[in-house]
């Protein structure tokens, strides 16, 4: 069967830049087609009708939703390579719970810090600075959060690497000073190429960010 493998992409989506790593890491070639999401495609609403939203993966056809859905749908799919989640169940429970953490608190406290201002700005900050400290704690004195080697929670976090430069300037402390393993982990990350190549640079997050904050009038 033939592998036509396309994903509806945009370069600074950090959900989308999860699914461009997984392919990397799995070394499958792919068609990045990059949504303009202020006037989505019809193929993005017909291939993600209820969320419309990207990434979606299109593999022969047929569309996979959700970033972690899709990867672990690649993981599956592409099994003849390394396997992103542990393959013991227990190891594998706990990859899924941080992901689901990152997922439940990251984006929406992040996107809350950057996109309001006021009493909800502030509280986002603590919050969001709270998070950090937890996943600052769970990686602790590893390499990557899955131990030895590059794996699915450190997958579905990077991506928010980032954003680290938005969220200090924003939210007004230093990444660096406040998670010094966090920010080195992130480092480390990006001296795979399979990683390098697919996230957007911080300052460019950054000018995005502010762009979208001026449309929102939270400037
Ligand atoms: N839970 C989704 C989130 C995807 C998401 O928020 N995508 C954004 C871009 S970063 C989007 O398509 N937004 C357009 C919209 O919501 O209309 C995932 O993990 O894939």
């Amino acid at each position: 069967m033939a592998n036509e493998v396309v994903l509806l992409d945009l370069k600074v989506s950090p959900f989308a830049a999860r699914v461009r790593i997984a392919l990397e890491e799995k070394g499958i070639e792919y068609k990045s087609k990059v949504e303009d999401l202020s006037n989505k495609s019809s193929t993005l609403l017909k291939m993600n009708p209820v969320h419309q939203q990207i990434p979606v993966l299109i593999h022969n056809g047929r569309p996979i939703c959700e970033s972690m859905i899709i990867v672990q749908y690649i993981d599956e799919v592409w099994s003849h390579k390394p396997s992103l989640l542990p393959s013991d169940p227990y190891r594998r429970a706990h990859a899924r719970f941080w992901a689901d953490y990152i997922d439940k608190k990251i984006y929406p406290i992040g996107r809350n810090l950057w996109a309001s201002k006021g009493e909800l700005k502030e509280s986002s900050k603590k919050d969001l600075i709270q998070c950090f400290k937890i996943l600052e704690e769970e990686l602790g004195d590893k390499l990557y959060f899955g131990d030895e080697s590059f794996g699915y929670i450190d997958l579905a976090l990077v991506p928010f690497y980032s954003f680290f430069y938005t969220f200090e300037t924003l939210g007004n402390w230093s990444m660096a000073a406040e998670f010094p393993k966090l920010v080195e982990w992130g480092e480390r990350c990006l001296q795979k190429e399979t990683v390098s190549k697919s996230l957007s640079d911080q300052k460019e997050v950054y000018e995005v960010v502010l762009q979208i904050k001026q449309k929102l009038g939270v400037e």
